[in-house]
C-alpha cells in the first residue's frame, strides 16, 4: 500500500531475506566522487556511444542497485567508463543472438504456447518489461502462431500499487497455473536463474528459453541471451526484441516500458541515464501515455498513512557523525507497532530510506524495518565513502557498494551497535 512501491525489495512481505538488494539495474549505482576526490564505479563496461544497434547500445555499464530512489548516489562517470569519441563499438546482445530470437519466435509450431516470466518480487522494470513484451506479442500472436500467452512470476501473485495499475496486468497468472511445458519461455530482469524460484526449472526445459535482462552479473543462463548490461533498464532490450518482431508500439506497451525505464533510472536520475534513455523515452512518450500522470503514480504517492509514519520515523532519525571514521551514519527504525498505528503494511517503509539518506551530514544511511516481532530487515545506503556491501555481508546480508541489506533479529540498539562496529572495522 504505498506509492513507494518501485522501491518495493525483494525481500518485501517475505520475511527476512539477505538478498534484499539482490535486484541491481545495471547503471543505477555508478557511484560517485566522494570526499577523496577518486572516482569509483561500479563496473566500467559501458558508456558505449555509437550507432549500433538502438537503444540498448547505451549505458553505462554498471552494476546497479535495488530500487527507485535507492540508487541516486552522487553520479559521477567514471572516465575509464565513457564512450571517448572514436571509440569502437560493440553491439550486445550479438546480432546473432537477436537473429536467433527472432528467428525461434517466428518458428514457434502452430498453436504455440508462450510464457513469460520475471524475477521474484518484481520490481518496474521486471513487470514493466514482462508486461510490455506481453501485450506486444498479443499483437502479433496470430502472425506467430501463438495461442497461449501468459506471464508470471515466483511466489504469490501479489502486485504492489502502483504496478496493479500496468496495462496488460490480465496477461499474470499465478506461477502454478502457467503453462508447465511452454512452447517458448522469454524471462526479464532476471540476474540469476535462482530468482526464477519455482520456474527455474521450466525455463531449463523449455525448447526455447530466451533471458532479456541488462545486470552485469547475468552468466546468460538462457539458451538464448539478450544481455546488455550497459542497458539502462532490461526495458530497452524488450523493446529492441519487439522491434525486431516488428510489433507495434502503442501507449500500452509504451507505458510498460516506460514505467520500467523510469523505476530503473530512478526516474531518469541515476548515471545511466544516457541520451539515449531519453531518446526511448521520447519514442515512448509519443505514443501518447500520460506521463505526468504514470510518474505521480509511480514516485509521488503515498497514502496518508504512510506519510504520517515516515513523518514519524524521520523525525527520529539519529545521526552519529563519528561513525565510519567520522563520515557519519544516519539511522533511523520502524516497528510494527508504527505499521499497526498507520495502519501500513510492511513495504510501505521500503522507500524510507531514500528520505534518511538525505541527510548531509551522514555519508552513510540506515533504516531498520520490521518483519515480525524481533525479526528485522536492514537497508543501508552509502554516498559512496564506505562500502555498506562488507558490513551487510559481514552481518549475513548481501548487496552492492552503496547499497545493501541484511536481515536481523533482537534489538534496533543491538542492530545499530553491530553496524556501528562494523563501519569502524571497515572504516
Ligand atoms: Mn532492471
Amino acid at each position: 500500500m504505498t506509492g513507494l512501491a518501485p522501491g518495493t525489495s525483494p525481500g518485501a512481505g517475505t520475511g527476512l531475506s539477505p538478498v534484499e538488494v539482490a535486484e541491481v539495474p545495471a547503471g543505477a549505482m555508478k557511484s560517485g566522487v566522494v570526499k577523496s576526490g577518486t572516482v569509483k564505479a561500479v563496473t566500467g563496461d559501458g558508456g558505449r556511444v555509437g550507432p549500433g544497434d538502438g537503444p540498448s547500445d547505451t549505458g553505462d555499464g554498471a552494476l546497479g542497485m535495488v530500487r527507485v530512489g535507492v540508487e541516486a548516489v552522487s553520479v559521477e562517470v567514471a572516465p575509464g567508463g565513457t564512450a571517448a569519441a572514436g571509440a569502437p563499438t560493440r553491439e550486445r546482445p550479438a546480432r546473432e543472438e537477436w537473429d536467433a530470437a527472432v528467428r525461434a519466435l517466428r518458428s514457434l509450431p502452430t498453436g504455440a504456447s508462450v510464457l513469460l516470466a520475471c524475477h521474484v518480487n518484481p520490481d518496474g522494470d521486471a513487470l514493466g518489461s514482462m508486461l510490455g513484451v506481453g501485450l506486444g506479442l498479443r499483437h502479433i500472436a496470430g502472425e506467430l502462431g501463438i495461442s497461449r500467452l501468459e506471464a508470471t512470476f515466483p511466489g504469490p501473485l501479489e502486485l504492489p500499487p502502483p504496478f496493479d495499475r500496468l496495462p496488460g496486468v490480465e496477461l499474470l497468472v499465478p506461477a502454478g497455473a502457467a503453462d508447465p511445458a511452454p512452447d517458448a519461455m522469454i524471462v526479464f530482469d532476471v540476474a540469476s536463474i535462482e530468482r526464477l524460484g519455482e520456474l527455474a526449472e521450466r525455463l531449463r526445459t523449455t525448447p526455447v528459453g530466451i533471458v532479456v535482462d541488462h545486470h552485469a552479473s547475468n552468466p546468460g543462463f538462457g539458451g538464448i541471451n539478450l544481455v546488455d548490461p550497459g542497458a539502462a533498464a532490461t526495458s530497452m532490450l524488450a523493446e529492441g526484441l519487439l522491434r525486431r518482431l516488428a510489433a507495434p508500439l502503442d501507449a500500452q506497451v509504451a507505458e510498460c516500458l516506460y514505467v520500467a525505464l523510469a523505476t530503473d533510472t530512478g526516474s531518469f536520475k541515476f548515471a545511466s541515464t544516457t541520451p539515449a534513455v531519453h531518446e526511448f523515452a521520447a519514442r515512448l512518450i509519443a505514443t501518447g501515455i500520460a506521463v505526468g500522470d504514470v510518474s505521480r503514480r509511480l514516485f509521488d504517492t503515498r497514502p496518508l498513512g504512510a506519510v504520517r509514519l515516515f513523518g514519524v520515523a524521520q523525525a527520529r532519525t539519529v545521526l552519529e557523525q563519528d561513525c565510519a571514521d567520522g563520515l557519519g551514519l544516519a539511522w533511523t527504525y520502524v516497528t510494527l507497532d508504527d505499521l499497526a498505528e498507520h495502519g501500513q503494511p510492511p513495504a510501505a517503509v521500503e522507500a524510507l530510506i531514500d528520505a534518511v539518506r538525505c541527510v548531509e551530514e551522514a555519508d552513510v544511511a540506515c533504516v531498520v524495518k520490521p518483519v515480525r516481532p524481533d525479526e528485522w530487515l536492514v537497508s543501508l545506503r552509502s554516498k559512496g565513502g564506505v562500502d555498506v556491501s562488507r558490513v551487510a555481508v559481514d552481518l549475513g546480508g548481501g548487496g552492492h557498494r552503496f547499497a545493501a541489506g541484511f536481515g536481523a533479529r533482537g534489538s534496533v540498539a543491538g542492530i545499530i551497535a553491530s553496524i556501528r562496529d562494523r563501519l569502524r572495522a571497515s572504516g
